[in-house]
């Protein structure tokens, strides 16, 4: 019998002004930039197939959550500042089978009182923050 595997597919999604990470703000988003930590990620995670997709554009972040939402074990999905505005996001996130997991590099619960509210979790299956960079690696584990 042949017992290969499939290696199990997640996208990393990130949303508007985390393609700033390590390079403005390290005293909240640390001094990492993302290209960097997905290096780590996959090192971390040999086994697991890690896309990673960032845009500062509601509409291309829906676009890439309808083109992996039926195929991918999973979406692990920092809105950036979307998080707080966003129906069409959490409409897309609905509308596909594929789950999906919300993480926030800061602890937007000790933040300013709009980062409160996120139109996101309750499409999820669970939210991460505060975590630094460390709450993708928790939701990669998660699925
Ligand atoms: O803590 C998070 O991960 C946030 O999703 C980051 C968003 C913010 O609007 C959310 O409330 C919480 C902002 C992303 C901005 O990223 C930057 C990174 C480096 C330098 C400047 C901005």
């Amino acid at each position: 019998m042949n017992a290969t595997k499939q290696m199990k597919k997640i996208l990393i999604l990130n949303g508007p002004n985390l393609n700033l990470l390590g390079k403005r703000e390290p005293g909240v988003y640390g001094s990492q930039s993302f290209d960097d930590y997905f290096e780590t990620l996959k090192s971390i995670f040999p086994d697991v197939e890690l896309h990673y997709f960032q845009s500062n554009h509601e509409g291309a972040l829906i676009d890439k959550i309808h083109e992996v939402g039926f195929s991918f074990d999973g979406i692990v999905i920092n809105a950036g500042g979307y998080t707080h505005t966003s129906v069409a996001l959490a409409d897309a996130l609905s509308s596909v089978t594929t789950p999906a997991v919300e993480v926030h590099i800061s602890n937007i619960h000790a933040r300013e009182s709009f980062r409160h509210h996120s139109y996101l979790t309750s499409r999820c299956k669970g939210i991460i923050a505060g975590l630094g960079l460390r709450g993708y690696e928790l939701a990669v584990r998660y699925f």
